[in-house]
């Protein structure tokens, strides 16, 4: 078994979920914030069998369509204190999704 970590975009958040639920799936879905953009983003947890990995990555990346878009990202400013920030303006792909595939020793419900 492994575990899919996937990071994706609200907006396809709903969609997915409902998808992989469809097709038998156990899903976790954690509401998080992208470290870049300060901005919510949606991570899946999913425990697959390894011969489904193939057809989970897909339905992911069926879903997940990566488009660019402007968005203002913030940074600290040098010599003010940490709790003030300014924003300027960025050209990010958001959409698909960024996954991480581990290797899991046990899996078990108690
Ligand atoms: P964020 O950190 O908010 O990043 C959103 C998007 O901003 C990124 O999309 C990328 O296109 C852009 N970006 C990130 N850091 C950048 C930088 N230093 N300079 C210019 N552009 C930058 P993705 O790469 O698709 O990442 C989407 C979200 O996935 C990230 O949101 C973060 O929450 C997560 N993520 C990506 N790589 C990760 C990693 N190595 N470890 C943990 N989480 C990761």
């Amino acid at each position: 078994m492994k575990l899919i970590i996937a990071i994706v975009q609200d907006e396809d958040s709903s969609k997915l979920l409902s998808k992989l639920m469809q097709k038998g799936y156990g899903v976790t879905k954690l509401a998080t914030t992208g470290g870049f953009l300060k901005a919510g983003n949606t991570t899946l947890l999913l425990g697959v069998e390894d011969d489904r990995i193939p057809e989970a990555v897909k339905i992911i990346e069926s879903v997940c369509k990566s488009r660019k878009q402007m968005t203002s990202a913030s940074t600290t400013i040098a010599g003010l204190t940490h709790s003030e920030y300014t924003t300027y303006p960025v050209e990010v792909t958001v959409g698909g999704a960024t996954l991480f595939v581990l290797s899991i020793d046990q899996f078990m419900k108690v």
